[in-house]
């Protein structure tokens, strides 16, 4: 299926135009900084990005503000982010158009995304009052030992256009109430739901009095990315995409003794087992594998499918892969929205003819969709191949709607499968043995920073840690205890006696 009516460029133009209007946005227009949208692949302004000029004087400004930010009260810095959580629900439905609009999201995940960033608000709201340290029995009488945790510096933001605000406010509003200014550098694709989400904290700072310079938006290429990575003043460098952008980033961060915090690219498998209730598992692996147009980096990639069952599975995937309606994201039916460009679309169709030459059979998709209504759009029906051994392609992560299927026989084959890529990120196993959902959860199992039951691969809760190992950087956003990346800790030995009293009963003088 595929909706054959798209909106126009001119349409969306106007309909970003009044979403930025609502949230306060006056558009930095006359530049050769391109916005665009992959639903038409057009462009729909030309904006001013940042000179080496405006990166150098963010930086010094964000320092500045980050030798009062971080002496305010942290329960006073939790006011700003939950005035900024307000805006975001007072201004979900404008922020979910320019997810639309420039990512190419479905209706439905674009809310979700703009939801992710109202809870991860409320939970830093509450973290505001929560950023524990402990207190440690002292070996020494009359001492007392405690850790604190204080502000960190400049936290350097480089999203992808994926997540191309909720992975800003995971970052931004724990950054923000553990006492850090924030700047960030968006994904070149997506800068118009920046300027919207850097307008809305900037109201929220006005609003309740809080230094604006907290938080910097700049638009730029990668050379902008290089001065947060090179400029000794910003002291985390959180950055989210592919693990060859990692690559780069990890260890110039690691030559000057900053900190880095990377989330990169998954390649995500779930094991289907032979009890796996399959009615629960064709759901969870189809919103995994195609849900987002395979642009997660949770995103599903690998099943790992029992021999007895794979037919079936089989069957069943080709069933609801031929019926995954494609088109218009902002059309409520549509499941399956646009790759972000071409150029991703070209990716994808390299990945699938590697794959055939090494054995993989496609056994539904993978036909491009909308090209002469659009040709500079990237449309493509959800691919399935299925495969017999992980070959190179199979071990890479494409970033598209691509998932391979391998069979297995034994638990220990199909974990040993599963570890056996150079990424870690997220996982899951369809099982209804206990004993197989806790063995793929143990310390034998998966090797991911997310591992699932009975669930698919994406779609995390921003309550827990969000990242992974391996590959994928080993960095952990959001949830949990991830507000640790931007605070340094501290220990305290404080002598409450008279006397000087050495640790490991050291005696001088
Ligand atoms: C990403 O794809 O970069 O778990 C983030 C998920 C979302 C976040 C994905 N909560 O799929």
């Amino acid at each position: 299926m595929t909706s054959t009516t798209l909106p126009t460029t001119d349409d969306l133009r106007a309909r970003a135009r009044t979403a930025l209007d609502h949230i306060g946005v006056a558009v930095p227009e006359g530049g050769d900084f391109q916005a665009r949208t992959p639903i038409t692949g057009e462009n729909l302004f030309a904006l001013t990005a940042a000179s080496e000029t405006d990166t150098e004087e963010a930086i010094a400004a964000s320092h500045t503000a980050f030798l009062t930010w971080r002496t305010t009260p942290a329960p006073r810095r939790g006011e700003l982010v939950r005035r900024l959580g307000e805006l975001l629900r007072e201004h979900k439905s404008d922020l979910a158009d320019l997810v639309t609009i420039e990512a190419g999201k479905i209706r439905s995940e674009a809310l979700g995304e703009i939801q992710e960033m109202i809870d991860i608000c409320d939970f830093a709201v509450g973290l505001s009052r929560q950023l524990y340290g402990r207190t440690i029995a002292s070996e020494r009488p009359g001492h007392r030992l405690a850790e604190t945790w204080h502000p960190l510096g400049v936290v350097g933001v480089i999203s992808a256009f994926n997540f191309p605000a909720a992975v800003w406010s995971w970052n931004t509003a724990v950054a923000l109430v553990c006492g850090d200014a924030v700047i960030w550098k968006p994904s070149e694709l997506t800068p118009l739901i920046s300027l919207a989400c850097d307008r809305l904290l900037a109201r929220a700072a006005d609003e309740v009095g809080s230094p604006g310079e907290v938080h910097r938006l700049l638009l730029g290429d990668r050379t902008v990315g290089e001065k947060l990575v090179d400029d000794p003043r910003v002291a985390l460098v959180s950055a989210t995409g592919s693990t060859r952008m990692g690559r780069e980033v990890g260890p110039r961060v690691a030559a000057r003794f900053g900190r880095s915090l990377l989330e990169l690219g998954g390649n995500n498998a779930t094991i289907v087992a032979p009890s796996a209730d399959l009615d629960l598992a064709i759901q969870g692996i189809v919103f995994a594998a195609a849900g987002t147009a395979g642009q997660r980096c949770t995103t599903l990639r690998r099943l790992i499918v029992h021999r007895d069952i794979a037919d079936a599975v089989v069957e069943r995937l080709t069933a609801a892969y031929q019926k995954l309606p494609i088109g218009d994201p902002f059309d409520e039916t549509t499941l399956v929205g646009p790759l972000i460009t071409t150029t991703a679309l070209d990716a994808m169709n390299d990945a699938l003819a590697r794959v055939q030459a090494q054995g993989g059979k496609v056994l539904a998709g993978g036909n491009r969709r909308l090209t002469e209504a659009v040709p500079s759009a990237a449309y493509t029906e959800p691919v399935l191949v299925r495969v017999d051994e992980q070959t190179d392609v199979v071990r890479e992560e494409t970033f598209a709607p691509i998932l391979y299927v391998l069979t297995y026989d034994t638990l220990d084959e199909a974990i040993a499968l599963h570890n056996d890529v150079p990424q870690g990120l997220s996982s899951s196993i369809f099982t209804r043995d206990q004993q197989e959902a806790e063995i793929f959860l143990s310390a034998a199992g998966s090797d991911c920073g997310i591992a699932n039951v009975n669930i698919g691969t994406s779609g995390a809760e921003i309550g827990g840690a969000f990242g992974g190992e391996k590959d994928t950087g080993g960095g952990r956003e959001s949830g949990s205890d991830a507000w640790k990346s931007y605070m340094r800790s501290a220990t305290n030995t404080i002598n409450y006696f008279t006397e000087l009293a050495l640790a490991q009963e050291v005696s001088f003088l």
